[in-house]
């Protein structure tokens, strides 16, 4: 690997997408090398080393679909798998398609510019290495940048601090530790049960509740798994005919006023019974009416209130400000019961927000809390957090931090006006985070391997977003958001949790088949909406 300079593609980051986008790569005669600052593939699953890692999907959905070979040989232990088991799975992936001969660890880019007379782009690392690339295809992830805590005095703090986000390796021993953990996000509530079955106090500072519903962990059913192998090619196919590419949330058939609310009721218990996501699809109009959508969302607030016996941590516990759905939901292992414990207490940062970090721990408007470490569980820059630590410039020297000042504008969430031959996996406008990723990532690394291909056989060089389609694009991904209960977030969907971040709504909600049938559609039409042309201009 070493000595080359020149590819077909340079693709940024070695996670979920970023490998089967080499492996497609690879597949069509092309070179191709990965970078990765990780000393490892995985991404996601490299990163995320807390407590309670684990996927929030079922782990046969939560897997590539590309190889019914890779897909038969390989073997979950968990009906939701761990983070280790996840990155062994990516290892596995890594290994059995020869990958790692393509990728260069521990070598972030730092930046990406278009040539214009050669139609290629120029990327650095921070290794101080230069390569061109005619294409450049960003896999640098939608929550792969942690949010950095920006407490007052937070370099003071005696004791260690970790981010769920840059778990060490070694992991952490808590036991005997008095422990803080500041967030109520996913990453927290899979980690709390867990710190807390092992340290000596664990103070939780919520900000906003949220909703969770429990997974139902454990071994896989082998009926379940038996009857997937059967119909594993039809499952995967029905899982891409939902709207979040998630066969568990198939979307019911009926509004939830068609049905009385003895059998809402059924149903719902029904659903908290299967876990997870499934409670989003109980009706058809849970996501677009916020009436009917208070009918999941108070079936979950009596469930809390039903688990914690504290009625004012209860209370506490029950989120008030935002509709069920419009924050990704969470899926845990004894959350709310985590409640119940002696060494486990609740700050709500509504009555008493904090001002600071001391050295002695964390200081809210009502008094300090001494601690030996503190956990942040704070999330991340999502969406375009990745990209806006890469100085990509486009045509005419164009910054894309500038283009993007006002929130991110994207062709399809697939490419950008003015950025010619650089493709984003899962990018802003497109259903991404929204979905079952495995799903998405899948869908885009296609899309956009064929695009290559297609330039290929063609000989064009550049192929570029249009103006007119990205404007249309994004105009059409703010309707359709605007019709549904997203926006009443405060979500990272929007960027609310980055201080200054542009509000914008990112992924696309119109749900998973439309958007690929729209995208399936601009291929088949001569890549519609995009500008192509030759070498020779
Ligand atoms: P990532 O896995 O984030 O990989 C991106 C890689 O790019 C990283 O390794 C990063 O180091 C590298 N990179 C970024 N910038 C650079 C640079 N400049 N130079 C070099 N390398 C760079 N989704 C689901 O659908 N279901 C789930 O259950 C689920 N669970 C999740 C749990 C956690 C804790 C988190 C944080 C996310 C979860 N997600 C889940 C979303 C998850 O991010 C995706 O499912 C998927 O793993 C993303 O894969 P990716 O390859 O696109 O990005
Ligand atoms: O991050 P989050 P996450 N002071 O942004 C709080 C995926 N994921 O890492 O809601 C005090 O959701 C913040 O409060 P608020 C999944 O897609 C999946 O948990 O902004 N608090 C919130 O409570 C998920 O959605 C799994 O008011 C502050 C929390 O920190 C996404 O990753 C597991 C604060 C952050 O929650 C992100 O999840 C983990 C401040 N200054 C992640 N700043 C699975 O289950 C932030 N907060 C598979």
């Amino acid at each position: 690997m070493a000595g080359e300079t020149s590819f077909d593609a340079v693709i940024v980051g070695a996670g979920f997408s970023g490998l089967y986008m080499l492996h497609r790569l690879r597949q069509q005669g092309l070179t191709a090398r990965i970078y990765e600052s990780a000393t490892g593939v995985g991404g996601t699953w490299y990163w995320n080393r807390y407590p309670g890692a684990r996927v929030d999907i079922e782990s046969q959905e939560y897997s590539y679909s590309f190889s019914p070979e890779l897909d038969a040989e390989w073997k979950w232990s968990e009906r939701y798998a761990s983070q280790p088991e996840l990155l062994s799975y990516l290892n596995h992936v890594a290994d059995r398609f020869d990958l790692r001969r393509d990728i260069q660890f521990e070598t972030r880019v730092t930046s990406a510019h278009f040539d214009e007379t050669a139609n290629r782009w120029t990327i650095t690392t921070d290794a101080g290495e230069t390569v061109t690339a005619r294409y450049c295809v960003m896999a640098t992830g939608c929550l792969s940048v942690p949010n950095e805590p920006a407490f007052p005095g937070k370099e003071s703090f005696k004791g260690p601090t970790w981010h769920t986000g840059r778990w060490p390796k070694e992991g952490v021993d808590f036991t005997g530790q008095k422990v803080a953990v500041i967030g109520t996000g996913s990453s927290a509530i899979q980690s709390i049960p867990q710190i807390a079955a092992q340290a000596d106090h664990v103070t939780v500072f919520q900000r906003t509740p949220n909703f969770s519903i429990p997974a139902h962990n454990g071994p896989p059913n082998p009926e379940v798994l038996a009857d997937w192998a059967a119909n594993r090619a039809r499952y995967r196919e029905e899982a891409r005919n939902t709207g979040f590419g998630l066969r568990m949330a198939a979307e019911g058939e009926v509004a939830t006023f068609d049905v009385s609310e003895e059998a809402r009721r059924a149903e719902y218990e029904r659903r908290w019974a299967i876990g997870g996501f499934a409670m989003l699809g109980a009706y058809t109009d849970l996501i677009s009416d916020l009436t009917a959508n208070k009918t999941a969302g108070e079936f979950v607030a009596d469930k809390i209130r039903g688990i914690v016996k504290d009625p004012v941590v209860a209370e506490k516990l029950v989120p008030k400000t935002f509709p069920i759905g419009s924050k990704r939901i969470c899926v845990d292992t004894g959350y709310y019961a985590t409640f119940n414990r002696e060494n486990v207490s609740l700050v709500d940062l509504g009555d008493e927000p904090i001002e600071g970090i001391t050295p002695a721990g964390v200081k809210t408007a009502a008094r300090e809390y001494a601690v030996d470490a503190i956990v942040y569980a704070i999330g991340f820059d999502a969406m375009t957090g990745a990209l806006g630590k890469i100085d990509i410039r486009g045509r005419g020297g164009q910054a894309l931090k500038e283009e993007w000042a006002a929130g991110p504008r994207t062709y399809l969430g697939l490419m950008i006006a003015g950025f010619p031959n650089l493709f984003i996996v899962t990018g802003p406008g497109s259903p991404s985070v929204l979905c079952n990723m495995a799903v998405a990532i899948e869908q885009h690394v296609e899309w956009i391997s064929d695009c290559i291909q297609y330039m290929g056989q063609r000989q064009l060089g550049a192929i570029e977003a249009t103006e007119t389609a990205q404007d249309e694009w994004v105009a059409h991904v703010n309707e359709v958001a605007d019709t549904t209960i997203y926006p009443h977030a405060n979500s990272w969907y929007l960027g609310a949790n980055v201080p200054g971040k542009p509000r914008v709504f990112m992924p696309y909600i119109g749900g998973f088949p439309v958007y690929r049938d729209k995208c399936n559609e601009v291929a088949a039409k001569g890549y519609e909406g995009f500008a192509l042309s030759s070498d020779a201009r």
